[in-house]
C-alpha cells in the first residue's frame, strides 16, 4: 500500500524529492509530477487499516465535503454580500451571516446525522456540541476552529478550517467534558484546510502528512503534495513582532537569536500572515517556525489549545517537526477546559527546541 520514508528528511516537498515516498502504485511524468489522478477517495480508502468499517473513513470524506462547501462560499465573499455581523439584514432582506458562522454550521450540519460521531467542539461555541437525540450516536469526537483567521476575510486574505478526531471516551452520555478535553496524543487524526489561491485539504491519520488540491472543475481533491516533511534547512520565522514589548526576556532573547543570533539560522526570512493556517502551511511546506508566545497580560498566549495548536502539533510532529508552549509538547497537553488558549512554537524540531532551552534558562 504505501512506504513511509522513517526518519527521512526531505529537503523540499516538491515531488520530484517525494519519489521514496509516493503511494507505490504512482508513477510520475516527465516533470516529476504524479502521472496519476489521485483522488482523495481513492487516497482515503487505499490507505484506510484492513480492520476499518468504513466510520473513520467516511469522517474524513465529510472533512473534504465540508470544506468544499466552505471553499464555495470563501471564494465568492466579496461577491454575495456575506460579509458583516452575524445577524444582520442584507440588501436582499436575507439574514446576513458572518462567515465564520456560516463555516460553523456547515461543520455542524455536516457530521450530526451521520452516526459517526459521540460529540462535537468548535471554538464558535461555548459548550461541548451533543449529537441530536434522533440521530445515531458514533465512535468519534470532532474538535474544529471553522474559520481561523476570520479577520482576513475583509481584506482577501487566506483563512482556514483546522480539525482533529479523537475517540470517544464516554459510552454513557451524547457529548461530555471527558469525550473532548484529550491530550493532542489521543488525536487519531487531524488536519486543516487552507482557503487560498487555491483550497487544499492537508491531514494526518498518523501515517504522514497528506495534502490535496481541490481542482474547482471537477469538485475534487486531488493527491498535490504526498508525504509532506519540513524542509532543511528551514526558510521562514513567522510570529507577530508588534507583540515584542510584552514577551518575556527568554522569548525576546529567542526573536533576537532567529532574526540574528550566532549560532542562529542565519538564512531565515520574516514572514507573518496573521492566519495561523496560512503562516503554518507555508511553513511546513518550506519549514520555519510560527511563534505566538505568552505576552505580560496574556500568560496563556492567544491561541486555542483545542482547536488550532493540537491539531496543528499533531501535523508537525507527522511532518518531522515539533510543537511546544515553550516548556511542554503541546500533544502533552491534557486540556481543563474547552476553550484553553496557550503558547505556540510550532516548526522544525530544532528551531522550537532552542525556544525551550531558552526559556527554560533566562524565564
Ligand atoms: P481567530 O481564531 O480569532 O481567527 O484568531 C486566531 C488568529 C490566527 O489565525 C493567527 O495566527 C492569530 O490570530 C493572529 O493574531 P495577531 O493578529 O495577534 O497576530
Ligand atoms: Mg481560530
Amino acid at each position: 500500500m504505501y512506504r513511509h520514508a522513517e526518519g527521512a528528511v526531505a529537503r523540499s516537498t516538491s515531488p520530484v524529492l517525494c519519489l521514496n515516498r509516493m503511494p507505490q502504485n504512482m508513477g510520475m511524468d516527465h516533470r516529476g509530477m504524479p502521472d496519476t489522478v489521485y483522488t482523495i477517495s481513492r487516497f482515503i480508502l487505499e490507505h484506510q487499516p484492513p480492520e476499518a468499517r468504513g466510520e473513520f473513513t467516511n469522517l474524513l470524506y465529510d472533512v473534504a465535503l465540508a470544506a468544499k462547501l466552505i471553499a464555495q462560499k470563501t471564494t465568492r465573499a466579496g461577491l454575495v454580500d456575506i460579509l458583516g455581523d452575524a445577524g444582520g439584514v442584507n440588501v436582499q432582506g436575507e439574514l446576513q451571516k458572518k462567515l465564520d458562522v456560516y463555516a460553523d454550521d456547515i461543520m455542524f450540519r455536516i457530521f450530526d446525522h451521520t452516526g459517526r460521531l459521540c460529540a462535537m467542539a468548535s471554538e464558535e461555541r461555548e459548550g461541548v456540541i451533543p449529537i441530536p437525540e434522533r440521530f445515531e450516536k458514533g465512535s468519534y469526537v470532532l474538535v474544529y476552529d471553522p474559520l481561523d483567521g476570520s479577520s482576513n476575510v475583509d481584506v482577501n486574505v487566506s483563512i482556514g478550517t483546522i480539525f482533529g478526531i479523537f475517540r470517544c471516551r464516554d459510552w454513557q452520555t451524547r457529548g461530555s467534558l471527558q469525550d473532548v478535553l484529550q491530550p493532542g496524543r489521543s488525536l487519531v487524526a487531524a488536519g486543516y484546510v487552507l482557503y487560498g489561491a487555491s483550497t487544499m485539504l492537508v491531514y494526518s491519520t498518523g501515517q504522514g502528512v497528506h495534502g490535496f488540491t481541490l481542482n474547482p472543475e471537477i469538485g475534487e481533491f486531488l493527491l498535490s503534495h504526498p508525504s509532506i516533511r519540513l524542509p532543511e534547512p528551514p526558510a521562514y520565522y513567522s510570529v507577530n513582532g508588534a507583540r515584542y514589548p510584552y514577551w518575556s526576556p527568554a522569548v525576546r532573547r529567542y526573536l533576537d537569536w532567529l532574526e540574528r543570533g550566532e549560532g542562529g539560522p542565519s538564512s531565515l526570512s520574516f514572514r507573518y500572515i496573521g492566519s495561523l493556517v496560512a503562516d503554518f502551511h507555508r511553513n511546513l511546506l518550506k519549514g520555519g517556525i510560527f511563534c505566538y508566545p505568552a505576552e505580560r497580560d496574556r500568560p496563556d498566549g492567544k491561541l486555542r489549545l483545542l482547536y488550532e495548536a493540537a491539531p496543528l502539533a499533531f501535523l508537525a510532529e507527522q511532518a518531522g517537526g515539533y510543537a511546544s508552549d515553550g516548556r511542554r509538547a503541546i500533544l502533552d497537553l491534557v486540556p481543563a477546559s474547552l476553550h484553553q488558549r496557550v503558547p505556540l512554537f510550532i516548526g522544525n524540531r530544532w528551531l522550537v527546541e532552542k525556544a525551550e532551552e531558552l526559556i527554560r534558562r533566562l524565564d
